[in-house]
């Protein structure tokens, strides 16, 4: 398979196949955990993924056969936050929690080992997860003095359930990709050898479908958690809906003919 580049960074790598766009954080040397710089990249590649119509799927995955991604890099966590080149503590991945919600196509995690800490919660965030045999989730917050009352906490007991949710946060333990699998954590489990090629076919699987039905549900299934947030994105996604229908064109026709509008024409259902 030959992955071609979309954009060079330092943290990541961002590249497309056959619809997919891939984005693998590229720091193995600290089990991929993130920094500041190397969210402000997923966020770049984010919005261009976004907005490139060839992208269908957005995959995210990490480096390596030992980590998806380990969370915050503690290396760089100062007062208030983890510090990047500008000397500013942030907490800038909840806005890559924003992004994976709000962008109108799936997001696949690609657990390629250790999913922990805020790399456990972005799985998490991500529609849909596929794991590698040899994937291990879990939080660790409450150990290394953190937590995620986002997403990281409301998300997880929708999938897992309270009482799960609960215990993986208030026990801070590791499970298996079996157990994973149990407490539907994630959709699949497969070998390394084979995580890449299942993702694709699953990919492909929903690049076959149509977008617009695939925008629709996520808005949807979205909105129950997001509130009135997650109801404006529906709502502008069936404004958009609405804006292709000539219903609309003859509302803003008849603006700019300065006459009355005359929507008898278009058809009404019950
Ligand atoms: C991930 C895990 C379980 C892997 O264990 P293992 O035994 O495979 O590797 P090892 O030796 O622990 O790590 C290899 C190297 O990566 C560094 C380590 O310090 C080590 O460095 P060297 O000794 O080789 O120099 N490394 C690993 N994770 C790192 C990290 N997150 N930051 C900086 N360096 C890291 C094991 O490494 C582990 O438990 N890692 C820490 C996981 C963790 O606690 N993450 C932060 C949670 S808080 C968070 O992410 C968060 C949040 O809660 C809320 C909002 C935003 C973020």
């Amino acid at each position: 398979r030959e992955w071609k580049s979309i954009k060079e960074y330092k943290d990541i790598r961002f590249e497309f196949f056959e619809g997919v766009a891939k984005i693998t954080i590229n720091r193995e040397q600290v089990r991929n955990a993130f920094r500041p710089q190397t969210v402000n990249e997923m966020l770049d590649a984010m919005d261009i993924a976004h907005e490139n119509s060839d992208v269908r799927v957005v995959v995210l995955t990490g480096a390596g056969d030992k980590a998806f991604c380990s969370g915050g890099d503690q290396n760089v966590k100062g007062i208030g936050g983890y510090v990047g080149d500008d000397g500013v503590p942030r907490l800038n991945i909840l806005e890559m929690h924003k992004k994976i919600r709000s962008i109108p196509k799936p997001v696949v995690a690609m657990v390629n080992g250790y999913a922990i800490g805020g790399g456990h919660v972005l799985h998490v965030v991500c529609d849909l997860s596929i794991a590698s045999e040899n994937a291990i989730f879990g939080q660790t917050g409450p150990k290394v003095g953190s937590f995620d009352a986002g997403f990281g906490s409301s998300y997880l007991a929708r999938i897992v359930g309270q009482k799960k949710a609960r215990e993986i946060w208030f026990l801070c333990k590791q499970y298996s990709a079996k157990e994973a699998l149990e407490m539907g954590l994630v959709n699949t489990v497969v070998s390394l050898e084979r995580l890449e090629d299942e993702t694709i076919e699953w990919c492909q699987r929903m690049i076959e479908l149509s977008p617009m039905a695939l925008r629709m549900v996520k808005r949807g299934l979205n909105a129950e958690l997001d509130g009135q947030r997650g109801l404006m994105e529906m709502a502008g996604d069936a404004t958009l809906m609405f804006y292709l229908m000539e219903e609309a064109q003859e509302g803003k026709e008849a603006f700019l003919e300065k006459r009355k509008p005359n929507f008898d024409r278009f058809p009404k259902f019950p």
